[in-house]
This record gives C-alpha cells, sequence and structure tokens, in this order.
C-alpha cells in the first residue's frame, strides 16, 4: 500500500487494489478547490483509473456539478434518457433499473465520457457495492498474438443491444412499469457506433480494451464469431485481479475514468432503496492505434456534448 501525501496540499492518495483503485482523504470537495489540488486528484484518477472519496456530506447537486466542472465540460445527463435528469444529473435509482452488467458508460455514442462522477444518497443496509475494472490493464496482460489480433478489431457498440437481457430476476415474467418506461426512453433514439476494439487513450497514451455491454458485433464477422472474440477479451476485463470493489457509504463519491475502466453494479440488496446521482465530463472521439476515429452509423449525439 502507498501513501502519498502532497505537500502543497495535504489531500493524501491511498492504493486499494494492485491493478486498480484508491482512495483520497484531506479533501473537501467543491467547486471552489485551488488548481493544484484539481491536477493533483487527476493525476491520481488517471493513475489509478478510479478513485474514491469518504465524507462528502456537504455536497449537493450544485456543488457535485461545480467540481466536476474543474475536471472539464460537463455533458448532458444522457444522450436519450432526459426526464429524470436534474440539470447534468442522471440519477442512478433502483426503481428505474440496476447496471448489473459490465459497461463502460455510454460507448454506443462516438462521443464516449472521459469521467464519470458517482456520489452515494441512499445506500442499502446490505449489497449495492459497485466493481471496476481496469481495461489497460487488461490489454497490457494479452499476449502479444492476441495484442496483434484485438488492435485489428472494430465493434459496433449501440444502446439497443442486450438491454433487456439484464432483466433483474425478481421481474422475469414481468417487468416493473417504471423500469419499463426508463428502458423504453433509454431505447428511443438508436445509436450505433464502430469503435476500435484497442483504444489509445487520449491523455495517458495508453492503450486500452473498449469492450462492454454496448457491444453488438465485431465488424466483419458472423455473431458467432464475434461472441467467441469478444467473451475472450472481455474475460481479460473482468478477471477478479483486475478489479476493485467499493462499498458504498452515503457522503462517498467516486470518479472513473470511463475510458480506461469497465464498471458493474452488483444488484444484490434485495428491494431495498438505492440512489446515486451522476455526472459525465465530455469526452473525445476514440482512435485506434493506427489513429483511426470511431465512426457514427446511427444517431447525432450532438446535443449530448461538444467535442474540439
Ligand atoms: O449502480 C451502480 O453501482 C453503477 C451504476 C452505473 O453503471 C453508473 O453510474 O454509470
Ligand atoms: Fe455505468
Amino acid at each position: 500500500m502507498s501513501v502519498d501525501v502532497a505537500r502543497s496540499t495535504g489531500i493524501s492518495v491511498t492504493r486499494i487494489g494492485g491493478r486498480i483503485g484508491a482512495r483520497i482523504d484531506g479533501v473537501r470537495l467543491g467547486g471552489d478547490l485551488d488548481a493544484d489540488t484539481v491536477a493533483r486528484i487527476r493525476a491520481a484518477l488517471l493513475e489509478n483509473k478510479v478513485v474514491f472519496f469518504r465524507g462528502q456530506h456537504h455536497l449537493d447537486d450544485a456543488g457535485q456539478q461545480a467540481f466536476g466542472r474543474l475536471l472539464g465540460e460537463l455533458t448532458q445527463p444522457h444522450p436519450t434518457v432526459r426526464s429524470v435528469g436534474l440539470d447534468n444529473i442522471l440519477p442512478i435509482d433502483a426503481e428505474y433499473g440496476r447496471a448489473n452488467s459490465w459497461h463502460s458508460d455510454v460507448t454506443f455514442v462516438d462521443r464516449i465520457p472521459a469521467f464519470s462522477l458517482l456520489r452515494a444518497i441512499t445506500i442499502p443496509a446490505y449489497g449495492g457495492t459497485t466493481v471496476w475494472a481496469n481495461t489497460a490493464a487488461a490489454y497490457a496482460g494479452l499476449p502479444e498474438s492476441l495484442k496483434a489480433l484485438a488492435e485489428k478489431l472494430w465493434a459496433v457498440h449501440t444502446n439497443l443491444y442486450d438491454y433487456t437481457r439484464h432483466v433483474d430476476e425478481r421481474r422475469v415474467g414481468g417487468v416493473d412499469v417504471k423500469e419499463q418506461a426508463y428502458r423504453d426512453e433509454f431505447r428511443s433514439d438508436v445509436y450505433e457506433t464502430e469503435h476500435p476494439v484497442v483504444r489509445v487513450h487520449p491523455e495517458t497514451g495508453e492503450r486500452v480494451l473498449l469492450l462492454g455491454h454496448f457491444v453488438k458485433q465485431l465488424v466483419g464477422l458472423s455473431s458467432a464469431e464475434s461472441s467467441a472474440i469478444f467473451g475472450l477479451l472481455q474475460a481479460r476485463v473482468t478477471r477478479l485481479e483486475n478489479t476493485v470493489r467499493w462499498p458504498w457509504q452515503p457522503g462517498d463519491l467516486a470518479i472513473w475514468d470511463n475510458r480506461a475502466t469497465q464498471h458493474y453494479g452488483v444488484a444484490d440488496y434485495d428491494d431495498q432503496a438505492r440512489r446515486l446521482h451522476r455526472i459525465t465530463v465530455a469526452g473525445t472521439i476514440p482512435e485506434s492505434v493506427d489513429g483511426v476515429r470511431s465512426t457514427a452509423r446511427a444517431g447525432d449525439a450532438s446535443h449530448y456534448s461538444t467535442v474540439d
């Protein structure tokens, strides 16, 4: 475990996993943080892929957004889900659905968000943790043969794909009305984007695997071939050694580098209430190792976030 105390700001960064995850202490988050502290948080985030802050009870939606803007321009809450949004906030509420499948956020558009900031509001008495996986470490750990294969592959990501496969087991045979309305809205506009399976991270230069549950098919392969190769590479991402799990408390804030991680909300809290508020910082359009950019095949995400 490494503890690194910054001279000027007094914040400390403590690793909590071998490949991903750090807790940051000694900082009160808000829109008024000095540039040095923001730079240290950003550096810790890029290095550890997900960082956690405890005890940020003073933060409200406005404070979360003001802090988020120090990391970059915020996106709209979501490309299609608007009715539940407050300003730039997307509520993540057990009432609407459960994100219990591995994904990076919003990969079905061309401009994948750079960072997601999730703040705990109502947390169940047991269960409801979230797990993150490091997609840069997953790439780095591949044998040369699989790196070479992955670098040549492209994948079609869509918001239509597979969403219904992840029905909460309690509701098999009938999806609850609120949840169905949320899903219908989620799919109200169809987005389809071709992304490279290996992306060059725009800030760190690392190569990362860009996969997750919005992938529909690998370009030029049959469905059977796509699922076999997707399964092989995705399993490298989600290996337990490659992950960190966070037990939420009210007042926690997590920030992840959405370009270098996937995450999974563990749906093991029965009927208890659970609510968190998410904002996302705008990102750029991915580039392959050959410098070829992702292409939108359907849907225009220009209202969601601007790209340079
Ligand atoms: O509910 C969770 O733990 C994860 C939710 C999620 O996928 C997100 O906030 O992007
Ligand atoms: Fe997510």
